[in-house]
């Protein structure tokens, strides 16, 4: 298999240019595909279980002749549990315990304090009611992406967790099943689609009604998130996957190569991407990503996402690399250095920071404990990880003592009246004593 990987030199005087035009990535908007979401959506809205039943027979060949046949009650995840193998459960069960352990840290706390004339500020955590999981069918049915979307919900303490997942002409994974039981999801539905994301968002006569929806899904899923959105939360619309290495070139280049072929093999779209001082270790692992890519199940992916958007760039130094890093704010960043903790404080932004030559991706993705939902396209310049927070909100507690309504009554009039609300200035008034 050849493969023609973009070589660019940092130093370059169009270098910046080239860079430009490699990150540039928009998924293509398509109108019409908005319009049928849109119909789908709206049948959903007024038929309910009618319209969501009708489209699972349609998009996935499932004949059901009520949401009661699509659902899967505990029992049937405990049953997961037990028949995939030993070994398949240990692994998802010490992942999930990790997951948790980690996500534990990022609860967020109510505070308060007390002010001198004994009024009380402060803000009181709580979690959302109801969550609905997204969990696309398929190839892209991800076990993994269960435990990071669902055990976050269930530390911050939501209630009611709600997964759907379709199951076209029947087909289900059970290790999905098994992740779910093992994740504590409270309820499964096997829909999906655009119909999946408005039963969740409006709610029908078997399907509960959520606050927030997170998951990732195809374009349909996607489009029924954004238009969903504001009628119920969303998580962020992930893009394709993407990792930047940093490397000394004192790794050996196979780890390297697999590195970026561990996210290049994701999807076409995905962006693999290596900054390297060292233009003859650039060298071996061109060589090495060439030997290694045939032996890969999903050989044609990585290669297409290789070619199309992958890079082996030589850098000045090793400052240089970090400025880059941060100009492209990848999904993924691992600094693969002697003492990558000495570039830490250099990488400002970044979705998750792998430090060191044995930490490989792959490890975060599935069970190191962090989340591997990330915010990709750049937007880690002003976005994070998912996390328990945002399984979370808070409310503001205010109670002013007597003495702070009077005192701080006659300011609250003065520029009530300023913006001419009379009953906002007297309501204030009443309490000045
Ligand atoms: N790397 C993906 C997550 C994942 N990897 C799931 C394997 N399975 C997030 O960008
Ligand atoms: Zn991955």
């Amino acid at each position: 298999m050849t493969l023609f990987i973009r070589r660019l030199n940092a130093s370059a005087e169009d270098f910046h240019q080239q860079l430009d035009s490699l990150l540039a990535f928009e998924a293509a908007l398509d109108a019409d595909l908005e319009r049928r979401v849109q119909d789908i959506i709206q049948a959903v809205r007024q038929q309910g279980d009618h319209a969501v039943l009708e489209f699972t027979r349609r998009f996935d060949q499932c004949e059901a002749a009520s949401m009661a046949e699509l659902e899967r009650p505990k029992a049937r995840l405990e049953q997961a549990l037990n028949r995939i193998s030993p070994a398949e459960r240990e692994a998802l069960t010490q992942a999930a315990q990790r997951i948790r352990s980690y996500h534990e840290n990022q609860k967020q706390l109510s505070w308060r304090y007390v002010d001198d004339d004994g009024s009380l500020f402060g803000q009181q955590v709580t979690a959302l009611d109801r969550v609905g999981l997204y969990v696309p069918g398929g190839k892209a049915s991800y076990p993994s992406s269960v435990l990071m979307n669902a055990i976050p919900a269930k530390v911050a303490g939501v209630a009611e967790l709600i997964m759907v997942v379709p199951t076209p002409r029947g087909e289900h994974n059970e290790l999905v099943f098994a992740a779910a039981a093992l994740a504590g999801v409270d309820r499964v539905f096997c829909i999906g689609g655009a119909q999946a994301i408005a039963a969740l968002a409006y709610g029908t006569q078997s399907i509960p009604k959520v606050d927030k929806i997170t998951g990732p899904g195809n374009s349909y899923v996607a489009s029924a998130k954004r238009q969903v959105f504001g009628q119920v939360g969303i998580d962020m619309i992930a893009g394709p996957s993407e990792i930047l290495v940093i490397c000394d070139g004192q790794t050996d280049p196979n780890w390297i190569a697999m590195d970026l072929l561990s996210q290049a093999e994701h999807d076409e779209d995905a962006q693999a991407i290596l900054l390297c001082p060292d233009a003859g270790f650039l060298n071996q692992v061109e060589d090495s990503l060439k030997r290694l890519l045939p032996t890969l199940s999903r050989a044609a992916i990585a290669k297409t996402s290789l070619e199309a958007r992958g890079a082996l760039i030589k850098v000045q130094d090793l400052s240089q690399a970090c400025a880059l890093a941060n100009r492209i704010a990848p999904e993924h960043l691992e600094l693969s250095l002697e003492n990558p903790e000495q570039w830490l404080p250099h990488i400002r932004h970044a979705g998750a920071i792998f430090l060191g030559r044995y930490t490989a991706e792959a490890l975060g993705d599935y069970i190191a404990g962090p989340n591997h939902v990330l915010p990709t396209s750049g937007t880690a310049r002003f976005s994070s990880p998912l996390g328990v927070y945002d399984f979370q909100k808070r409310s503001s507690i205010i109670q002013c003592s007597p003495t702070a309504a009077s005192q701080l009554g006659k300011l609250a009039s003065l520029l009530a009246r300023g913006e001419s609300l009379t009953a906002h200035a007297r309501s204030a008034e009443y309490r000045i004593i």
